[in-house]
């Protein structure tokens, strides 16, 4: 048994390390049935918003804030989304993606545990807003990344300048890593969700595993090593195809 004062959380200036250890849970507001764990929002730094939904049995969402477009993906438990008129029953491995404004209604089927990515949309004049995506991360092909087989992206929002953010699903096998300590403006919020190794986030390495999630601000070193006898796998958000000068990028 650890000691009850030991974790291995870390808040930085450009990154935070939180264990599943840490994790307080609330009500979450003007959702029905469902506690949540706010993991990373503007408080800690970040112009976005990752958090658990731990729904009950007939649990309700409620809505994002206005002009906010919602990412969520289900970890475990099956859910009912209706948008546009349509119906899905989603189970883990599905997400969604609803743009700024569009009405939805998400209820839990069975006890469900999703991860949602929320931020205010940053618009272009001129340019459309995103359409609805419902999806599932199985139906998505891992593509090498930087010509490395055993690590594998799975890019699972389309990749066009109306989305201001991405959501990726990242495989390691054992021994393979980032090829380079990245740097960049993008920010990430990241939830491991399989696997374990080693992070380097600006100058400090952390040992992570399954249930940990991970801020990096905007250009906080980075780089990543998977290790152990099992494949290592994240989900994890990105700011994308916006000028940083514009207001709101
Ligand atoms: O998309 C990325 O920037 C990715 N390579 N970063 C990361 O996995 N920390
Ligand atoms: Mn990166």
């Amino acid at each position: 048994m650890p000691h009850p004062g030991l974790t291995r959380t870390r808040i930085a200036r450009d990154h935070a390390l939180i264990a599943p250890d840490s994790h307080v849970e609330a009500p979450l507001p003007r959702w029905q049935g469902t506690q949540g764990v706010i993991l990373i929002s503007p408080t800690l730094g970040s112009r976005f918003t990752q958090y658990l939904a731990l729904m009950e049995k007939g649990a309700i969402a409620g809505p994002q804030m206005a002009g906010a477009e919602r990412f969520f993906y289900i970890l475990e438990g099956e859910i009912h989304l209706e948008a546009e008129g349509e119906d899905f029953s989603m189970e883990a491995g599905g997400y969604a993606y609803l743009p700024p404004g569009l009405p939805h209604r998400l209820g839990a089927l069975s006890k469900a545990r999703l991860c949602l990515f929320e931020r205010l949309y940053c618009a272009v004049p001129r340019q459309d807003v995103p359409n609805l995506i419902v999806r599932r991360q199985q139906d998505i092909e891992g593509e090498p990344f930087l010509g490395d087989e055993d690590a594998r992206l799975q890019t699972l929002l389309p990749d066009e300048p109306a989305f201001d953010m991405a959501v990726n699903r990242f495989t390691f096998q054992p021994g393979a890593a980032l090829p380079y300590v990245e740097s960049h403006i993008m920010e990430h919020g990241l939830l491991m969700v399989a696997g374990q190794g080693v992070y380097r986030l600006s100058d400090s390495w952390y040992p992570v595993s399954e249930g940990d999630v991970i801020w990096m601000a905007s250009y906080c070193p980075q780089w990543f090593a998977c290790h152990g006898k099992s494949p290592a796998t994240y989900l994890y958000y990105k700011d994308v195809h916006r000028d940083p000068l514009q207001p709101g990028a």
